[in-house]
């Protein structure tokens, strides 16, 4: 089928072509996309994807986020949560604190918890093993989605187990999976620049890979709109595609929109709507083994995030309700959503709404 010409075509032809054959796009395949100003077919090819794997649905779940403490032995540029210990603003939430926290989900009828922190530089694993534990006795119906892979790394260094004994006392003590974060970008250079201390891109990808190989399922991040190139983005996504051919063990790709408020970079400008739109559908293009691409709302905002569902997203995220590290680095979106309101955004754009769980199975 032959292109319409507009102002703003560039021939993308091939790669359409490759798209409804259901062929793989490669690396040049990414990086023309990025380069190309012709976001309506972008966004048409990343729909024609969506719309094969996930037809007319939106998902979205009733979550509640639990950001147990900010004390964090890292300082990414980035990062407009992490305090160090003592510091005016640091926090640590105590077990009995955060099932208090925890409990609220009865009333909100939530079925996932979503668990991350800072990287504290004393405690070690036992602390953790007791929360997970502790939450998953008093819920356990309830799936405990906890603990980055850049946490996982910092428990099982500072216990001096390996990442395998680390994330199998987890699983042990009830939990369910874990989320995408502290990918960044995984280029070298960048990181050298971002996050020296933190774990490295292969580093990051392995523990992944662990995870997977013990039945725990993932998410997968990238953090996008500082100093990485068009290369690094595509880069950083073959790396996650050729992890997902290996083990099958990632649910769901979530771009994150850097926030630059309060950082160590706060004279990069936010994100642009098109950058937005282009990262979610080339993630979708990209991705071919990936069945979900999430528009976190709480970073993208609520009316990307409605134009994203024809732009390759079939997942919305959730309820999210107390969401603490984008609001500190400047996010003007509110702390959480009704129910009603995210079926109503979902709704609004013709799309189906279901509610679902961690695992994507869909709940009534
Ligand atoms: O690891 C930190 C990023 C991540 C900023 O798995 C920032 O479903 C933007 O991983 N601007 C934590 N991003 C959040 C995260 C996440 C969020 C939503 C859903 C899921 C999921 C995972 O946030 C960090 C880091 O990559 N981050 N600072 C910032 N200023
Ligand atoms: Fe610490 Fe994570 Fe913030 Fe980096 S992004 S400083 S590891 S809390």
């Amino acid at each position: 089928m032959p292109l319409l010409k507009t102002t703003l075509n560039t021939d993308l032809s091939d790669i359409q072509e490759k798209v409804i054959d259901g062929h793989r796009l490669n690396f040049e395949d990414g990086v023309r996309l990025f380069e190309s100003p012709d976001i309506l077919t972008i966004g048409r090819l990343a729909n024609i994807v969506r719309e094969r794997i996930n037809k007319n649905k939106v998902y979205y779940i009733i979550n509640r986020h639990i950001n147990y403490s900010n004390i964090c032995k890292n300082k990414c540029k980035f990062c407009a949560f992490s305090r160090e210990e003592g510091e005016n603003g640091a926090y640590q939430m105590s077990i009995k604190e955060i099932l208090e926290k925890a409990s609220q989900i009865i009333q909100e009828k939530a079925t996932e918890l979503h668990i991350v922190g800072g990287l504290h530089p004393e405690l070690g694993l036992d602390f953790y093993i007791d929360m997970i534990s502790s939450i998953h006795k008093r819920f356990p119906e309830v799936h405990l989605q906890a603990f980055t892979a850049v946490e996982i790394s910092h428990f099982a260094e500072i216990s001096g187990i390996s990442t395998y004994e680390t994330l199998k006392k987890l699983k042990d003590a009830g939990l369910g999976s874990l989320p995408g974060g502290g990918a960044e970008v995984f280029a070298t250079e960048i990181r050298e620049e971002l996050c020296p201390e933190k774990l490295s891109g292969e580093e990051w990808l392995n523990t992944m890979r662990i995870a997977h190989n013990l039945g725990l399922k993932s998410n997968a991040t990238m953090l996008y709109g500082h100093i990485e190139q068009d290369k690094d983005r595509i880069n950083h996504l073959l790396k996650l595609r050729e992890l997902q051919d290996e083990t099958g063990g990632f649910m769901t790709f979530i771009p994150l929109a850097f926030h630059p408020k309060n950082t160590d970079m706060k004279n990069i400008s936010s994100t642009a709507g098109i950058l937005d739109l282009k990262m979610l559908a080339i993630g979708r293009l990209m991705l071919d083994n990936f069945d979900h691409i999430k528009a976190f709302w709480i970073m993208l905002g609520i009316k990307i995030s409605q134009i994203s569902l024809s732009f390759g997203v079939d997942d919305i995220d959730g309820t999210v309700a107390e969401e603490k590290i984008t609001h500190s680095a400047g996010a003007e979106t509110p702390e959480a959503l009704t129910v009603n309101e995210i079926r109503s955004l979902i709704e609004e754009t013709g799309r189906e709404p279901v509610e679902r769980d961690t695992l994507y199975n869909r709940i009534n």
